[in-house]
């Protein structure tokens, strides 16, 4: 770990609707690859934890009203408070596996009618993941799925219209999984999609920019 010179940790995203199994998968690898003996870390947008994170929080337990903007820029926000933290990490040869990231926050502001280069422009600048992971289900199906929480967005017409924006993000660093397979079908083809993006971090590929 972080002996070589440009040697540093892979900064890998899952994505998805919610319901999608994004949580249950990043728990999973989280152990496999502590078991593999790679040092690595579970992080998680929001990140409640912060006062930016409890703002946003209380937001979408309806517990406060905001404007489509003003939450869009928190959750922004709440990306930027963490950034110089997850580049040391990263720089240290920390594997970072985070449940959401800036394609979340573009895809949920622009399917409530937001320009999606504006809901883009405060992501830039943030790191570029190395790998994306997006868990692609049906609305439905996800909705079929042990129900939704109650929380804002958790409803099945709204779920489709992000399904629709999410799909217009898609890069070179997305790799989409069914995520109707079972569980375990699905873990495996996470492992190895993983597994090849830490080795090509191990040997230096630069950390990059977001939408620059
Ligand atoms: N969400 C999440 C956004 O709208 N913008 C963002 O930038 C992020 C990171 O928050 N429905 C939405 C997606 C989810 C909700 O996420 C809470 P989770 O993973 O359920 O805690």
């Amino acid at each position: 770990n972080g002996n070589r010179d440009n040697s540093r940790g892979a900064l890998i995203v899952l994505e998805g609707l919610d319901r999608s199994g994004k949580t249950s998968q990043s728990t999973r690898l989280l152990s496999y690859l502590e078991q593999q003996g790679f040092s690595v870390e579970s992080w998680r947008f929001p990140d409640r934890s912060t006062c930016v994170g409890e703002m946003i929080s209380s937001y979408l337990a309806n517990k406060s009203q905001l404007d489509d903007r003003t939450i869009h820029l928190l959750f922004s926000a709440n990306r930027w408070e963490k950034r110089s933290l997850m580049e040391m990490k990263l720089r240290s040869g920390t594997t970072l596996l985070v449940d959401r990231y800036s394609y979340s926050g573009v895809a949920f502001s622009s399917a409530k009618g937001l320009d999606v280069e504006w809901c883009k422009g405060p992501e830039m600048g943030l790191l570029a993941p190395d790998l994306v992971l997006y868990l692609n289900i049906p609305p439905e199906k996800a909705a079929e799925r042990g129900g939704y929480g109650g929380e804002r967005y958790e409803q099945l017409e709204f779920q489709r219209k992000v399904a629709q924006h999410y799909k217009m993000l898609c890069d070179a660093t997305w790799k989409i999984i069914d995520a109707s397979l079972p569980m375990e079908d699905v873990e495996k083809q996470l492992r190895e999609f993983v597994m090849d993006c830490i080795a090509t971090c191990q040997i230096g590929k630069p950390l990059s920019q977001l939408w620059l």
